[in-house]
């Protein structure tokens, strides 16, 4: 199978100047006609090769002559021909067939609407064309549909035409003034319910916001909606960009493989992410509503108008546009627990595969699938990487960048070196050591230790930086490290940035006394892993004394590791510090004003968090051990828990920073609380039936399957009838029962496969089930008789000639078996091959676990 490599980047050798595209849409028959305006850029080129999947080839013409089959060459991924001329038509006629089509890639045809998505190279599947994002073209659309089942038909840019054609069809074109690669082509055609509003922006220009979403959901969309208004003024405030069209169009589909898409501006959602109530939408919904909202906006800068050159590139505009959705929640909501469930998703997540078979650096070197490089490295590492730039740069030198960067590069396709040199130039800062971020995989550990001299009264902090070898790369440099201190010394605290650049290093403090306390990589300044040798009472000090609240909730995370090294030690004898009780009694009588913050500072980290911190994860143990830190908080503080649950009982039903808080913290108490079964039945009976929204009522559910209390199945049966009819909140219900920790659930899992509303079509059902399965019911998956692994791999067998996508992204779990008990391992590696063996993989698929056999 074919692998691409970065180092063989070319540039194209043909231009497409202008795209016009016919589509007669019919689920199982659609024409395209595409007529390709193409220009010869490199004169030595006398072959244009196209790129097509899963096409039926009708008819070529070259300018007006059709073309005969001996004058070009046609096989399942292109089409070839000799070319002379330096400019010359193509008319191009093909069929496919979109219902057929389960992938969801390229034009689909599901729950009645058609739909595309074309990221990242799907577009290929709609036509034969340049399919790669340094190819920009001028796109024109015209869509012929049946005018009755399909009164909205969409596609980027400005309506400019729309009528009735003979025989009930209807036909409308579209054109986008802006020049754009294929992969944000988009197309939407269905029976829609619209919601409409405007937005002025800041030079004046009235923009037509329009949301279509399923008849009888346009009441949900009325969140997000207000969300992109606060996008759009908040990028013109923070980053002085502008939106460029008269009309931003937002489609919410059912079947959808991920989040969003932000083709320009026309951005496509998977509903989830769109439709909002307080009955049917958590918090945390809402919170990812507002976020992706704003992520695919702020695509319409970084990704649209200054887009790729090719797809190792991809963190140019991911990494770039999640910092900026971030910093964006950030001022939306809670700072600094924003700030905090980001860097989980570095320290779980993204460290996970920095040491798993598919490390990789944010910017790829060799890729198979480009859709298996989606990841939390590209990502949420890559918006690591760019915080870094801001944090060295500080704000002002880091927006000076990004003028730079637009002014240069507006309209063009561009690599993640022009980024960082456009950094550099405005700043006249040398960035060329900081580049090895991004061309290095791996997770470097930063060493510290301290040493103190009585007789100077100076602190010196000796600080080593190592990146472990990755699955990719075998020999590692010193990277550029911005670290962020705080020194902690009695009443007096200095903090400052100290920017490390070597293998070794020291920081000195002078005129400081024994006890000084520093506080090292303040928010995460770096994405490493810190080696300390801080003592329980050092920790609890900073846990309860720091100013900055992150450098609170990360001192009690290092307590975590250490009480769970001792429980694993000890065993059952182990008990948590009567000092963690009084710090808990504290912030549970007197709470922070940030409410949030209380609640996560009161939990225990999860099971991935905890694993994350061994080479080898010693599963059995960190669950016997959860659940007994558990015991013993709900044990100690139940007074102050109930008190506590009580006083933030009342919380308003709408999403806002304090009633989010509110709700957080006394859910947190509602968790704890729920181990007394019997003292707590009535409780959550109550809060269940009484529930003002969805999050308080699935606090509910997700208390009593954490704590197996009886109450759990009537609950579910109640909340099961209630919700029959609307899928998102029957994924919540799904998920549940996936996370059910008992032998149980495989019983459970194999009638939900058989419920009227599961689809194995459905990415978000499927989702719902097993993602939930293996990522959040570690005691089932990974049981010793590998029931759990094998129910994954059947599921994967099944999915993969369905949605190779999703079923890529669900093997996950399984890629990292190195990271158990010699008995798991075997069992892991067993279900690997069955995926292997079997005949016809996808690449999606194949690469992933080839990679991790190998
Ligand atoms: N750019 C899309 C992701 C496309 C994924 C293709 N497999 C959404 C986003 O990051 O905004
Ligand atoms: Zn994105």
């Amino acid at each position: 199978r074919q692998v691409k490599r970065l180092a063989d980047y070319q540039a194209p050798d043909f231009f497409i100047e202008t795209t016009d595209l016919t589509f007669e849409l019919a689920a199982d028959k659609t024409l395209v006609t595409a007529v390709l305006q193409f220009r010869r850029a490199n004169p030595n080129a006398l072959e244009l090769r196209l790129d097509g999947q899963q096409l039926l080839l009708l008819a070529v013409h070259y300018n007006e002559r059709l073309l005969q089959p001996s004058e070009y060459q046609c096989d399942a991924q292109q089409l070839r021909l000799s070319v002379t001329d330096d400019d010359f038509k193509l008319t191009i006629k093909t069929e496919i067939c979109p219902q057929a089509n389960t992938a969801l890639e390229g034009l689909y045809f599901a729950n009645g609407s058609f739909c595309t998505q074309c990221e990242a190279e799907g577009f290929r599947r709609i036509t034969y064309y340049l399919d790669r994002p340094d190819v920009l073209s001028v796109f024109s659309t015209t869509i012929i549909a049946d005018a009755n089942q399909y009164p909205y038909l969409l596609s980027n840019g400005n309506k400019v035409a729309d009528r009735l054609l003979a025989g009930g069809q209807r036909l409308v074109r579209w054109q986008d003034p802006f020049p754009k690669p294929c992969y944000l082509f988009a197309l939407v055609a269905g029976d829609f319910e619209l919601r409409q509003d405007q937005y002025t922006t800041k030079s004046g220009r009235v923009v037509e916001l329009a949301f279509y979403v399923e008849k009888g959901q346009g009441n949900k969309a009325l969140f997000a909606l207000e969300a992109l208004k606060r996008s759009m003024r908040w990028d013109e405030e923070r980053f002085g960009l502008e939106y460029d069209l008269d009309t931003y169009m937002v489609v919410a589909v059912d079947f959808f493989n991920m989040g969003a898409m932000e083709n320009k501006g026309l951005n496509v959602f998977n509903s989830k992410y769109v439709l909002v109530s307080n009955n049917t939408a958590t918090d945390t919904d809402f919170f990812n509503v507002e976020s992706i909202i704003g992520h695919e906006y702020f695509h319409n800068w970084t990704g649209n108008r200054v887009t790729c050159r090719d797809w190792f590139q991809l963190s140019l505009k991911e990494g770039l546009t999640v910092f900026r959705d971030q910093e964006f929640s950030r001022d939306m909501g809670s700072a600094t627990v924003n700030r905090i469930h980001a860097v989980q998703v570095i320290r779980t997540a993204q460290f996970a595969e920095d040491a798993s078979p598919m490390a990789h650096p944010i910017q790829p070197q060799q890729v198979m699938e480009m859709n298996n490089f989606y990841t939390v490295t590209v990502y949420d590492k890559g918006a690591e990487v760019i915080r870094m730039l801001h944090t060295l740069l500080g704000e002002d030198g880091f927006q000076a960048g990004m003028r730079l960067y637009v002014q240069r590069h507006d309209g063009q396709a561009v690599t993640c070196e022009h980024f960082v040199q456009a950094m550099q130039d405005a700043n006249h800062y040398d960035l060329s050591a900081f580049r090895r971020w991004y061309q290095q995989s791996g997770t470097p550990e930063l060493r510290v230790q301290r040493s103190y001299d009585v007789h100077k009264q100076q602190l010196t902090l000796t600080l080593r930086q190592h990146t472990p070898a990755t699955a990719d790369q075998a020999t590692k440099l010193p990277l550029v490290l911005p670290i962020r201190y705080q020194l902690v010394d009695g009443e007096r605290s200095e903090s400052g940035l100290f920017v490390m650049q070597l293998q070794e290093e020291s920081l000195v403090f002078t005129d400081v006394s024994a006890t000084a306390l520093p506080v090292l990589l303040e928010d995460f300044s770096a994405p490493v892993r810190l080696l300390h040798d801080y003592s329980e009472q050092e920790l609890l000090r900073i846990a309860k004394a720091a100013s900055n609240g992150f450098a609170r909730w990360d001192a009690l995370q290092s307590c975590w590791m250490l009480w769970l090294q001792q429980y694993i030690q000890q065993g059952g004898a182990f008990h948590l510090p009567e000092a963690l009780f009084e710090l808990y009694a504290t912030l549970l009588n007197q709470p922070l004003p940030d409410k949030s913050l209380t609640a996560e500072l009161l939990k225990v980290p999860d099971y991935g968090t905890f694993a994350e911190s061994f080479p080898q994860i010693p599963v059995d143990s960190i669950l016997a051990a959860s659940a007994a830190f558990r015991l013993q908080i709900s044990e100690h503080l139940s007074k102050a828990l109930l008190q506590c649950y009580q006083q933030h009982s009342q919380a308003a039903a709408e999403y806002n920073e304090e009633a989010v808080g509110q709700r957080a913290l006394k859910n947190r108490c509602l968790d704890y609380l729920s181990m007394h079964h019997g003292d707590s039945q009535t409780l959550l009976e109550q809060q269940y039936h009484t529930a003002s929204g969805m999050t308080d009522k699935l606090a509910v559910l997700k208390a009593s399957l954490h704590s197996e209390h009886p109450v759990f199945e009537s609950l579910m049966q109640h909340f099961a009838n209630e919700w029959q009819q609307d899928v998102l909140v029957l994924d919540k219900w799904f998920s549940l029962h996936a996370a059910n920790p008992t032998e149980q659930v495989f019983d459970t899992i194999a009638a939900l496969c058989q419920h009227p509303k599961f689809s194995w079509q459905n990415p978000n059902r499927v989702r719902a089930l097993f993602h939930a399965f293996a990522m959040q019911n570690p005691g089932q998956f990974h049981r010793l008789d590998g029931r759990g692994y094998q129910l994954l791999t059947q599921t994967l067998l099944l999915l993969d000639p369905i949605n190779p996508q999703v079923a890529a992204r669900l093997v996950t779990p399984l890629l990292s078996w190195h990271r158990y008990d010699s008995e798991r391992q075997i069992l892991i590696k067993q279900a690997l091959r069955q995926l292997l063996e079997k005949d016809g993989i996808s690449n999606d698929l194949y690469e992933k676990v080839s990679k991790a056999l190998a």
